[in-house]
This record gives structure tokens, sequence and C-alpha cells, in this order.
């Protein structure tokens, strides 16, 4: 149970880069973040155009010597104050993640990066020595992990409640870019364009939320092969898709499919993810955060709910209020940042931090099934060996 108080000796000194007004993403970091005094927002490089992310900055109440024109003075001039930044986030287009987690390692700040981490798998095992080089590290935010429920699912595969895995089924397919809304909407105009979102859209704007779900209620699965089709069929997005669909095949025998798309018109929640053993199923779904269904062959289903008694005792461990007091969003922000403070603060004070997280080897193993679905895709939807 989270109480508020305070887990570190002083909030760490966080500065941010994108994030501005008109932003999808910043407000999120910057709530969840400054939850339970994990962290202090203190410096920013807010905005491309450097006036409005100076404006945007004195409204969040961030001194005005300490509101760049962009990360680079940021990092120059924070590092010869006393109080200086120790961490930033990234929460710009996908193309600056890279270079600005690379400044960031080598002036020695711990990071966290919005997904997807880089472009390129080379990228993203760049940043991965740079991280063990500098002893710093790397958080990405697939902020839909820090449910309580998804640790409920990953305790109840690890003791076997559904017997062997056999199958994952996954879904992010939400509505909203049905048609070319990015003529007037600025945060989706990048997400469309190559050269700023990378080699796919929904592939790794939607898609990968779910491969981490994945990755972290199954850590024992590993993707032997996979085969991705993709289309893009708002015809200007071409070649980014709005749509693919992925099948892959684990070391065990298990078998994954996700669907990955913006144009499942109608639909306002897209994530969904079901885990089926030789027993029974778990399914979990962002339209109810807070509940996991529990279907064991035989038996009427079942629905636990967040913060109940019968859950394994490591899903309680981040729970707020009362059993009837419905969480979110932000609070699975929350529960990820205060993980990013603590693991930050444990490696910089010499000690282990024990509890998962999503890191720079998530960041990167997103980047690389990224990678082997577009090459497949690429190669007119063929498997591919996973590599
Ligand atoms: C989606 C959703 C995801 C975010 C994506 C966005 O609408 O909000 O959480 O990661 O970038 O396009």
């Amino acid at each position: 149970m989270i109480y508020g108080e305070k887990t570190l000796d002083r909030p760490i000194r966080i500065g941010m880069v994108g994030g501005g007004r008109g932003g999808q993403i910043g407000y999120i970091h910057r709530i969840a973040s400054a939850r339970d005094f994990n962290f202090q927002l203190v410096a920013g490089a807010f905005d491309v155009n450097p006036e409005r992310g100076k404006d945007f900055g004195l409204n969040l109440h961030v001194k005005e010597d300490r509101l760049y024109k962009d990360y680079k003075e940021m990092f120059e001039k924070e590092k010869t104050r006393e109080d200086g930044i120790e961490a930033v986030i990234i929460a710009t287009p996908n193309f600056l993640h890279y270079e600005i987690a690379k400044a960031a390692l080598e002036n020695n700040l711990h990071v966290v990066c919005e997904k997807p981490m880089t472009f390129t798998v080379a990228e993203a095992e760049d940043l991965k020595q740079l991280s063990e080089k500098h002893k710093k590290i790397v958080c990405t935010t697939f902020g839909y992990s820090g449910y309580q429920m998804i640790e409920q699912a990953r305790q109840m595969v690890k003791n076997g409640d559904l017997g062997p895995i056999r199958i994952i089924n996954m879904v992010y397919a939400h509505g909203y870019h049905n048609v070319a809304v990015e003529k007037h909407n600025a945060s989706t105009k990048w997400r469309v364009d190559p050269k700023m979102a990378g080699p796919s859209y929904v592939l790794g704007d939607v898609g990968i939320h779910a491969i981490y779900l994945s990755r972290i209620i199954c850590p024992d699965l590993k993707i032997k092969k996979l085969m991705c089709s993709r289309q893009s069929f708002v015809k200007s997005r071409a070649p980014l898709e709005d749509n693919a669909m992925t099948i892959q095949e684990y070391n065990n025998g298990a078998i994954g499919y996700l669907w990955s798309s913006c144009v499942n018109s109608g639909s306002m929640y897209g994530l969904k993810i079901r885990v089926v053993g030789e027993k029974a199923s778990l399914e979990w779904n962002e339209e109810h955060p807070y509940a996991l269904s529990y279907e064991v062959q035989g038996q009427p289903k079942q629905t636990m709910i967040k913060g109940a008694d019968y859950l394994y005792p490591s899903a309680k461990e981040d729970d707020r209020g009362a059993t009837d007091v419905v969480e979110g969003l932000f609070e699975s922000w929350s529960n990820l940042y205060a993980r990013f403070a603590q693991a930050m603060y444990a490696i910089d004070h010499g000690k282990e931090y024990n509890k998962w997280y999503p890191d720079v080897n998530d960041g990167l193993e997103a980047v690389r099934w990224i990678e082997n679905c577009v090459k497949s895709a690429d190669n007119g939807a063929t498997w591919v060996d996973y590599k």
C-alpha cells in the first residue's frame, strides 16, 4: 500500500525535453514523476519554439534561468550548477530520442525516454552500452505496465495458475486516426512521417505497449520467428502503416497474435491482452484496468480487482486507496516513476534494486520487435527468424 510518504532522502532533480503545450504526453510525465516526492521538475526545454517553451515552463513554475532553448544548452548549463539536474525526461517525437538520450548519458544523467526508444537496434544497443559505461539508467515509458493487475497476471503465470502458456492474444487497435486527422493535428502529423516517427507507425506507437505487457506477464517466452502484414488504409501514410497484423511463435511452442491499429473505427480504448494456458486464461482490458478476468475451464468466470485480499502480495504493493477506489493510467505511470526513482537512487548509491521496470533492455527489445515486423512485412509478409 502506498500512503504517499517519501521513499528517497529528497526528490531527484529532473529536466524535461519536449512535452510542451500541444504535446500529447508531457502532462502525464510531469504528474506521475512528481507523485510521492520522487522527482522535482527544475529545468526544461519544452518546445522547438524556445519562446513558447519558456512561456510554458514559467506556467509550470520552473525558474526562468532554467528554461533553455534546447537540450544542448540545458545539459551544458545544468552541469555547472551544484543543484543541476540528475535525470531527464525525453518526451519529443521519436527521431530525437536517440540523440538526446545519448547526450544525456554522456553528461551522466539518468534518462526516462518515450517509446520507441530509438529507430534502430544498433542505436538501442549503443544506448545500452553507454548506460553501462556511465552507470546511469534508461527507463522507457511503457505506461500501461504499472497497473497492479499486470503484476497479478505476472504472478499467476509464474505460479502456474494457468498451466503451460499456449496462446497470447493481443490487441492495441484504436479508431482515432481512421481518416487523415494528421492534416490538422500536429501530434499525429509527425507520427505518420518516417523521418520523424521511424520505420513504423502503429507497430511502434501502440503495438509495442502490448508486446511489453506480454514480456512482463510471460517473461520466459522468447519469440523464435514472426510474420507481419502491414497496411496504409489512409494512402498518404505509406510507407508507414496504420494497421498491422503480427503472428509470432515462441520457444516453448506457444503462439502470439497482435493486431496494431489506429483505424479500428469506433474503438475508443484499444489495448487488451489475453493469455491462454492449458488450464485457464487471463484477460486484461485497458477499459477496466483495475480488473483481471480469470477463467478456469469448466468453472464460472471470475473477475479479480485491484487491492483485494486474494491477490498475490506483490500485486498489492502499489495500491493507493480502498479496494473500491478506481485507479487509472496516472496511477500506473506513478507506480513506474516510483520504481524509476528507486532504481536511479540505488545505482547512484551502489545498491541493488530488484523490482522490474521498463528499462534499457526492454526499450531495445521493443525496437528489435519493430525491426523484425517491418522486415517481414516489407518482404511480402513472410516468416522471419527473430534476430
Ligand atoms: C496512443 C496512446 C499511447 C501512446 C501513443 C498514442 O494514442 O495514447 O499510450 O503511447 O503514442 O498514439
